[in-house]
């Protein structure tokens, strides 16, 4: 999409803190981090959020959920430990309509998830 910030992003049309990129995905620090370990994990192609997971093939769900588990390895998370969190819709309070997984970590986070 033209106008979506994280496709910007995944073209290199806009400057991130990159940390992993592939062929499906792309990996980069959040703007504005809520945890010391604050990253982002997204899809290259367009999807507007996890409800739209039916148009995605198998190998880009996996690549996502893996690339989260390698992000973590790579910044040394893995056990300490780390949260992944995907807002989907108003409720969750997605602000950018484009799927990304949030990967939080680097400190002892919150037991309550809302
Ligand atoms: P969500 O509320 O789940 O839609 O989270 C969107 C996140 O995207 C939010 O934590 C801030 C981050 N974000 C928004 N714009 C940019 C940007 O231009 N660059 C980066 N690196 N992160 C962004």
């Amino acid at each position: 999409m033209n106008d979506c910030i994280f496709c910007k992003i995944a073209r290199g049309e806009i400057p991130s803190d990159k940390i992993y990129e592939d062929d499906l995905v792309v990996a980069f620090n959040d703007l504005h981090p809520q945890a010391p370990v604050h990253v982002l994990i997204v899809p290259k192609e367009h999807f507007s959020g996890l409800n739209e997971t039916g148009n995605m093939s198998e190998e880009l769900l996996t690549r996502l959920l893996r690339t989260a588990a390698l992000v973590a390895r790579k910044l040394e998370l893995d056990k300490s430990g780390y949260r992944i969190v995907s807002n989907c819709g108003p409720d969750a309070c997605q602000s950018v309509q484009h799927l990304h997984i949030h990967l939080l970590g680097g400190t002892k986070l919150s037991e309550h998830m809302a």
